[in-house]
């Protein structure tokens, strides 16, 4: 008896989970995690300029040739119709304007795929040298925050 309200409790459990996670969950995780790592390595360099740690040539190199492969990354897979903030169940938020002017978001990527292979040309040589560089890339990143992702 107690092993058959067991196994009910489990049954029970693992709908319930079902029916609340979305059927994008993992493209919505996996499009997060791409935007960590993005983010991350444009902290680093981002600690330098602002002069919160020293620079540091190898690491910013590093930084932004990570930045230059990952903007190269064939992810569209993961941008799938539906997936948007406005369909219950999606833990996002992307708004839906990504898909219905696309593809406006397709240039801003062409945008950080272009300036952060100039970064990559000029992270090594200097702080100084670096700067205008890194604020194109964070001028990409922000303009396709401010027009597809909601605060
Ligand atoms: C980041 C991050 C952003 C951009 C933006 C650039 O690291 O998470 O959204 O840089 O701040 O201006």
């Amino acid at each position: 008896m107690k092993r058959k309200q067991t196994l009910f409790l489990c049954l029970g459990a693992a709908l319930i989970t079902t029916a609340l996670a979305g059927d994008f969950d993992r493209e919505i995780k996996v499009r997060q995690s791409f935007m960590q790592v993005l983010a991350y390595n444009n902290g680093l360099l981002a600690n330098m300029v602002r002069g919160k740690v020293p620079y540091d040539a190898e690491l910013a190199q590093t930084a932004a040739l990570n930045l230059k492969l990952a903007a190269q990354m064939n992810m569209s897979s993961v941008w799938v119709v539906g997936s948007d903030m406005s369909v219950a169940g999606n833990d996002t938020k992307t708004k839906p304007e990504l898909w219905s002017t696309w593809p406006k978001a397709g240039s801003y990527l062409t945008d950080l795929g272009n300036a952060s292979a100039l970064l990559d040309g000029v992270a090594g040589m200097g702080l100084e040298q670096m700067k205008a560089a890194f604020s194109d890339v964070g001028k990409a990143c922000s303009a396709c925050h401010k027009d597809f992702r909601a605060k």
